[in-house]
């Protein structure tokens, strides 16, 4: 960070849009509270043909160019410790019948494959989700974990925004942005509407540009995601459209530093921290926007939960439409 960086704060506000306590002083869950059994209705209302698409991409690819991570994060180091090799030498162990059994154990970082982030994943000021003091997530995270975001589960109508498509391209370039007036024009241009209280789905391609390229070195040097940039009425937007989750198919869901400012993930902060938006993220969304391409449907019943990691800041999850 230069020193001519300004502050999370100074970026965001003294009076950034908050909805700390509007659920409460025990919230987790932020704005998945809008997710009732209303929406749940609303959701299946947008199923057509049963067409079923697993959002998740493949974790613990072993062939090149493996999965894509947050730079410092590793992938899954998966391993087996039963197979049928076990049984090749003496002391193995012997069932009735003959059973042969197959086990492995894996190494993972929680937000190391498509996950849900946990509500206190980022913070600033001290202050995480619904001001809840950061030293609660010293050595595990006790407010705001990924653990009620998994108990409630995530379901409701969803929309996806091809923003790639959009621009006529197979996927957006290396720092590329967008901003909310973006995806209007292009739900326009697809013929949907993005209503309150959606799950608002949004491809870039940039999975697809991880898989093609293939060459994890051109990836990550001058690492810049491209994505939605930071503006206030861009968070007013989020506010006021009530939007309980953002899907993107990019490992951080927004341009990775701001633009103007050159601060990093200040829409976690303004999204995430101070609204309460669940963030899924590495979302596989090429095949679902090729369906929604077809026939022009672009809204659907969306449904997820990630993994119940007690004291987790975030966990994996293999998000399923249904259209
Ligand atoms: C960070 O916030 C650093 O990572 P993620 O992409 O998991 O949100």
């Amino acid at each position: 960070m230069s020193d001519s960086t300004p502050s999370m704060r100074e970026v965001l506000g003294d009076d950034a849009p908050s909805n700390w306590g509007k659920w409460g002083p025990d919230d987790e869950l932020g704005c998945l509270n809008y997710l009732d059994a209303g929406e749940v209705l609303r959701g299946v209302q947008h199923v057509r043909s049963g067409e079923v698409f697993t959002l998740q991409i493949h974790m613990g690819r072993t062939e090149s160019p493996g999965d894509p991570l947050w730079p410092g994060r590793e992938g899954i180091k998966r391993q087996n410790v039963m197979d049928e090799g076990t049984w090749d030498g003496d002391g193995a162990p012997q069932f009735p019948g003959g059973l042969h059994y197959a086990d492995d154990t894996a190494l993972i970082f929680l937000q190391g494959s498509t996950q849900y982030d946990a509500l206190g994943h980022v913070w600033y000021d001290g202050k995480l989700w619904n001001g809840y003091d950061a030293r609660s997530t010293v050595e595990k995270m006790d407010k705001a974990s990924v653990l009620p975001i998994a108990e409630k589960g995530v379901v409701g109508r969803g929309v996806l925004i091809d923003i790639a498509r959009h621009r006529g391209k197979e996927y957006l370039a290396k720092g590329e942005t967008f901003d909310h007036t973006d995806l209007e024009a292009a739900a326009r241009a697809q013929g949907v509407t993005i209503e309150p209280h959606d799950v608002l789905v949004i491809r870039t391609g940039w999975m697809k540009y991880w898989y093609e390229l293939d060459d994890p070195e051109t990836f990550y040097t001058d690492f810049k995601e491209p994505g939605l940039t930071y503006s206030r009425e861009l968070v007013e937007w989020f506010q006021r459209m009530e939007v309980p989750n953002l899907v993107t198919d990019t490992i951080a869901n927004e341009v990775t530093t701001e633009p103007h400012s050159g601060v990093a993930l200040p829409l976690h902060c303004a999204l995430m921290r101070n609204l309460g938006v669940a963030l899924t993220e590495i979302a596989w969304l090429d095949d679902l926007a090729d369906a929604c391409a077809a026939d022009g449907r672009w809204s659907f019943l969306y449904a997820a939960a990630p993994l119940k990691v007690v004291n987790g800041t975030g966990a994996p999850v293999n998000p399923i439409v249904i259209r």
